[in-house]
């Protein structure tokens, strides 16, 4: 029964990984939109346990690779979060991870994935965003390194010495589904094709409409036994509904898309952890976008227009 599940919020105040200041203050305004109220009201027992800070940067181990900004200090940030990730995800609690800019799933994810390993079910990983983020230090334009968290944890070459001698459950290409795509560089492109990643790009939301293809997602999860960890840039939607990000794209997913999109989610019973990332406060109008934000984790843990009965499908978190 849901009603006695746990929640942990866990703020990571990293802003370094974009080219943007400002994400830093993510974790504050998503708190200030009331993430922790929506999911009290909806019975969840939820604990914050506030925000990270800063790791101190461990002497070098390795040169870090060229093109890859702030290589040092976002390695610390990964390994110091992906201990907390894990230490959550194991004691029975869905955490939510407020970003922070999106180089922090490097982080939650491998922690999340280490624990489903131990568990032994697969972990998919659902990329709700504008981006690929899938470069690696060889193809990427800008250096910036939330432009490079998928490519990581799809095991690409180029990053291996972020973890470290660290423990690595690497979720492979063939478990990111990237999902809204209509910004991707060249050799990027490229990579993300040579390696068969799943992608669900705007021409195919267009087409099909997000309510088949998030199905297609749930199905390939649940048929191998799986779970999902969803990992939400809030640039994957329309900058007329979330303005308050730093590298925004038209022709994004709408409100009803999204919204549609999280009760899929929740009626499907996989989701056990979620990233909320890119959140840019500072560029924000009038906290518009960190409240939908907020309304949209209503919707992907229970919220209901209407209190229909709760799907016969349904599979709800057993810990
Ligand atoms: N692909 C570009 C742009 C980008 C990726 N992620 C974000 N922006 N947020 C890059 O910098 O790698
Ligand atoms: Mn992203
Ligand atoms: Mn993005």
């Amino acid at each position: 029964n849901t009603s006695k599940s746990r929640i942990a919020l866990l703020g990571i105040p990293i802003e370094i990984g974009a080219s943007q200041a400002g994400t830093l203050m993510g974790p504050a305004a998503l708190r200030t939109a009331g993430i922790g109220r929506i999911l009290d009201q909806l019975g969840f027992r939820v604990e914050d346990h506030g925000d990270m800070t800063a790791p101190g940067i461990a002497p070098a181990e390795a040169p870090a690779p060229s093109n890859a900004r702030f290589y040092d200090e976002i390695k610390a940030w990964i390994r110091a979060l992906s201990d907390r990730s894990f230490d959550l995800a194991r004691s029975g609690a869905v955490p939510i991870f407020l970003g922070g800019d999106h180089s922090l799933s490097m982080g939650s994810v491998n922690g999340v994935a280490r624990h489903w390993q131990q568990q032994g079910r697969p972990l998919f990983v659902l990329w709700l965003d504008a981006h690929a983020d899938y470069n690696t230090p060889d193809t990427t334009i800008t250096g910036n390194m939330h432009g490079m968290s998928a490519a990581f944890l799809a095991g690409e070459p180029g990053l291996d010495g972020l973890l470290g001698g660290g423990p690595r459950a690497s979720v492979g290409p063939d478990r990111i589904e990237l999902f809204g795509v209509r910004s991707i560089d060249p050799l990027e492109k490229k990579l993300v094709a040579e390696r068969r990643v799943a992608i669900a790009d705007m021409r195919a939301i267009d087409e099909f409409g997000v309510g088949v293809l998030i199905r297609k997602v749930i199905e390939r999860v649940r048929a191998q036994n799986g779970v999902l960890h969803v990992s939400f840039d809030v640039d994957f939607l329309d900058p007329a509904v979330a303005p308050g990000v730093g590298t925004t794209v038209p022709g994004g997913a709408t409100y009803r898309e999204a919204h549609l999109i999280m009760e899929l989610l929740h009626d499907s019973g996989l989701v056990r952890s979620v990233d909320i990332v890119e959140l840019n406060p500072f560029l924000d109008e009038r906290g518009r976008t960190a409240r939908v934000a907020v309304e949209l984790i209503g919707s992907l843990f229970g919220l209901q227009i209407t209190d229909r009965p709760t799907p016969s499908n349904a599979v709800f978190p057993d810990n």
